[in-house]
């Protein structure tokens, strides 16, 4: 099959899924196009079958700013004539799917004899904040409804699309994957210690995100706080955003300064996980919480809040724990709890990485990605 992949090309779930897909089905055979506004982070080395199409949008008065949709529709009926393509996959759906749907249409009255079917994967923000807010929810549904076939990342997102989005769509939930033989613990003693200290006592808590707001990543540095009151342990930050600063400032005005690291965005976060104890992810909430399986895919547990998708990929006080968000304390708890007593932070950690190989392999994922294209191209 021929397969157009749309997809933010940053540090992020949504990307990170949609270059996985385009690379894992470059490997089974088809041929990948994918679409974004510059090379996706994980984009890798050269691989058979995958190829990456920039979107450029230049800016000429009297724009006032990049006409960024205009273009990757644009760019989507290039590609899609060049390659003949048979789905478009529109990862996220702001604007990704109205980029799509134009293309579709664009194509349809150009009287092209190849029109590829729209497919849109909704991640989270795209329905939960972003999708919600007012300014946007109407062409997003619209663009949603649009589609010829809907997924989402999880069954409580699915919930939410329908109740926040009035979608009417029929929507198919096909959960994040990763490959997990790349994702597998990997111990390394040296980093450990350079990120631990030379301590064996002291404890690695690890906090991975894009540092937006929905991640509370002050939430973060308070549950450190009470973690450390009561365990020798330092903090790691993997990853960039908004309130990274902040989170900084927060913890030196803490005393923590010198136990919490931020390391900025890493494209090896294998090693880094491996490195960690504990992962923390208390977000307002998830679509998914691809970090959290990252990080139980490297035998990490996780502490995270009861939203979202979460508790579909955690089961509390088995895989990892769940507490409500505001909850802070319970999480500290739950952290403490698990950081002193050995054998049980290894069955927990053994539990996550039987979650992941269970349910979240690439290999059981992905075939239900091409079983869907072929049931929607296969309607036309
Ligand atoms: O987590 C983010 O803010 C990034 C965002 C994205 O679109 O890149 O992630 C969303 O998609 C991921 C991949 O499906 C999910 O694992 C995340 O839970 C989801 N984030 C939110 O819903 C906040």
């Amino acid at each position: 099959m021929n397969i157009g992949i749309v997809c933010y090309a940053s540090v992020g779930g949504s990307g990170i899924v949609a270059t996985e897909l385009g690379r894992a089905l470059a490997g089974r055979g088809h041929q990948v196009r994918l679409v974004s506004s510059e090379l996706p982070f994980r984009f890798g080395d050269y691989h058979p079958g995958l190829g990456f199409h920039p979107v450029q949008a230049p800016l000429y008065p009297p724009l006032r700013e990049p006409q960024y949709l205009l273009s990757l529709a644009n760019k989507l009926v290039q590609v899609s004539r060049e390659f003949s393509l048979d789905v478009i996959h529109a990862h996220y759906a702001i604007p990704h799917a109205a980029g799509a749907y134009l293309a579709r249409q664009i194509l349809a009255t150009s009287g092209d004899d190849r029109v590829p079917k729209v497919i849109t994967t909704l991640h989270g923000t795209d329905v939960t904040l972003v999708g919600a807010d007012p300014s946007y929810s109407r062409t997003v549904t619209f663009c949603i409804d649009q589609s010829d076939g809907v997924t989402t990342v999880s069954e409580s997102l699915k919930a939410e699309t329908i109740r926040e989005l009035s979608v009417g769509a029929d929507i198919r939930v096909i959960p994040n994957f990763l490959d997990c033989d790349r994702y597998r613990r990997v111990p390394d003693p040296e980093l450990r210690a350079r990120l631990a200290g030379d301590d064996p006592a002291t404890k690695l808590v690890i906090h991975m995100s894009n540092f937006r707001p929905v991640k509370r990543v002050d939430a973060v540095v308070e549950v450190f706080r009470q973690i450390h009151a009561r365990v020798p342990a330092r903090l790691v930050f993997v990853g960039d955003g908004p309130e990274l600063a902040p989170a900084c400032e927060q913890a030196r005005e803490l005393g923590l300064g010198d136990a919490v690291e931020s390391l900025g965005e890493q494209e090896q976060i294998v090693p880094l996980l491996s490195a960690a104890d504990l992962a923390l992810l208390p977000s307002a909430t998830e679509g998914f919480g691809l970090a959290a399986l990252e990080a139980m895919a490297c035998e990490t547990p996780v502490i995270a809040s009861r939203v979202g998708g979460l508790p579909e990929v955690i089961e509390h006080d088995v895989s990892g724990y769940l507490h409500p968000p505001e909850d802070l304390a319970a999480m500290a708890d739950s952290a403490v709890a698990l950081l002193t007593d050995e054998p049980r932070h290894r069955e927990v950690a053994l539990a996550g990485r039987d979650v992941a190989l269970k349910k979240y392999c690439a290999d059981a994922i992905v075939p239900r990605y091409e079983d869907y294209y072929r049931e929607i191209v296969g309607v036309r």
